[in-house]
């Protein structure tokens, strides 16, 4: 099977492009081998300091934030970065087409206890008069993504990755190469799993509060069909899950703090699952309106997210019709 860069290549893909994967793939591959050897080398566990975002930061976010932002501005290619870990977009070449946008490891909180993470990025184009250390530049809707994908550190670690036709998956060989192992992930249209932090139920709105309790209710209820239900709190885990072999996801709207809507970022998290998701035949909604159509307003804006197989998907926006004009507002997604 070709590795990532001879499979791209053969398709056509833009070479500036191919270049760009091939090194996220380099610094990725970098990352998964500190992962391995985190707890002998001494840099599992917190740092005092906290991100943006408010969240505390530990020290292997720090670490891999640092690689990528390392290896691609050194890229002539690459015009700027933003990251989960950065205040302030990042400046790189001047003359450079590139924005790489990315959480450097999504699901930290799992690192310490040995659960898989992963690093979600997406790449869009700088557009014509701006430079990649301004914000604005960044603020583009997901449609326009270029690429879009993540590295999961697993038992395995595996590329997840579409350039706008389908969705290919690679692993990680002994020589430091992705190979391909599905050129055209498909999630399945049917489902009967879903994954949700069920511990903030009560701050949900009404209606996914009751689109949840008819999945609870199983076979006993209207859906006439049990679920089961998976929560890794990674949505890089649980979004490899759903490509896998389906399955739903949703962080919902929660009114848990008045200044944090949604927990998940749209710009890093958001939109390059729903590119994924969409390009393996799923939807992914903020259950008011599609997330890859959004016009975001900051860097690291937050977002609603519920994402996986088509056809739950469409219960779960029917759930939500008697609120679409109202709430949409109210909620600002
Ligand atoms: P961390 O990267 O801070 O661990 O957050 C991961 C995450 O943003 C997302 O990947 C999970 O789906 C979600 O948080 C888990 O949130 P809970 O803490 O509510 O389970």
């Amino acid at each position: 099977m070709p590795n990532v860069t001879e499979y791209l290549s053969a398709r056509s893909t833009d070479p500036e492009l191919t270049d760009l994967i091939s090194a996220i793939c380099t610094c990725c591959t970098g990352i998964a081998g500190q992962l391995q050897l985190g707890a002998l080398t001494g840099i599992l566990g917190a740092l005092e300091d906290t991100n943006i975002q408010g969240e505390t930061q530990k020290q292997l976010d720090v670490i891999a934030n640092d690689n990528l932002k390392e290896a691609l501005l050194k890229l002539p290619i690459v015009a700027g970065i933003a990251s989960e870990e950065e205040d302030l977009p990042v400046a790189g070449n001047p003359e450079g087409r590139f924005l790489i946008l990315f959480d450097p490891l999504d699901g930290s909180s799992n690192i310490d206890v040995n659960v898989s993470v992963g690093t979600i990025f997406s790449v869009l184009e700088v557009p014509a008069g701006m430079n990649g250390g301004e914000e604005r530049a960044y603020l583009q809707a997901g449609r326009k993504q270029l690429a879009a994908g993540y590295v999961l550190y697993g038992p395995a670690t595996t590329l997840v990755l579409t350039t706008g036709s389908g969705v290919q998956q690679y692993c990680l060989d002994n020589n430091g190469e992705f190979i391909q192992t599905a050129s055209a992930m498909t999630i399945p249209t049917d489902t009967k799993e879903f994954a949700i932090n069920m511990a903030n139920q009560r701050f949900w709105q009404p209606e996914m509060q009751s689109y949840v309790a008819g999945l609870l209710a199983g076979s006993d209820g209207e859906r006439g069909k049990n679920f089961n239900m998976r929560w890794i709190a990674a949505m890089v885990t649980d979004v490899h899950r759903i490509l896998t072999r389906g399955g739903i996801f949703s962080y919902p709207w929660d009114n848990r703090d008045p200044a944090k809507p949604g927990k998940l970022r749209l710009m890093y998290e958001g939109n390059p699952m729903s590119y994924l998701v969409e390009q393996a035949g799923g939807l992914a909604t903020t259950c008011y309106g599609n997330i890859l159509d959004m016009q975001p307003t900051k860097i690291h804006q937050r977002v609603a997210v519920a994402l996986g197989s088509k056809n739950e998907i469409e219960v779960l926006l029917d759930a939500h019709k008697g609120a679409l004009e109202s709430d949409a507002a109210k909620l600002n997604v």
